[in-house]
């Protein structure tokens, strides 16, 4: 299995007196063919979402209102990034076991991801990503 690194990435923002903006481009600000967005809100603060890697999924994580964290471990290195800017962006690797967390109560977490929803394309189970990015 092909083994990428995640990367924390930082993007401009423009603004003036009417306000801020940030833009994303595929491959120029995110490194793949945006296929599929979705967004994660309402989570409570208390709980934890993920618990999972891909097989070939690639995805950018923004937290474009208020801030969550996650956590990453690529079997080689675990490691907890912090989202609190709609200008950072998380390029999220499918070898990385990812699991998110501390929602704050406005938090609104932005995916693109490079393919189309698809139930076969996650490890949920941990032996079997260890199994399968161990090595
Ligand atoms: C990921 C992290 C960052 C769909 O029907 N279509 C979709 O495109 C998605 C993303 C989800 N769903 C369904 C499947 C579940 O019944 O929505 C429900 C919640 O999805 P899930 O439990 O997978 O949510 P998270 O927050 O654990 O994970 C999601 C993405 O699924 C996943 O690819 O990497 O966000």
């Amino acid at each position: 299995m092909e083994k990428r690194s995640s990367e924390l990435i930082n993007i401009n923002e423009l603004g003036d007196r009417r306000g801020l903006l940030t833009v994303i481009e595929e491959h120029k600000t995110i490194p793949f063919e945006i296929k599929r967005v979705f967004y994660i809100y309402g989570t409570l603060p208390e709980v934890r979402r993920g618990y999972h890697a891909h097989y070939k999924t690639r995805q950018a994580l923004i937290c474009v209102s208020g801030s969550c964290r996650v956590h990453l471990d690529n079997v080689k290195r675990k490691t907890d990034v912090l989202l609190d800017s709609p200008t950072k962006v998380l390029i999220l690797e499918p070898n990385d076991w990812h699991e998110m967390y501390d929602f704050s109560p406005d938090s609104v977490l932005l995916v693109l991801s490079s393919h189309l929803y698809d139930p076969e394309d996650y490890i949920r189970d941990y032996n079997k990503f260890i199994e399968v990015y161990g090595a």
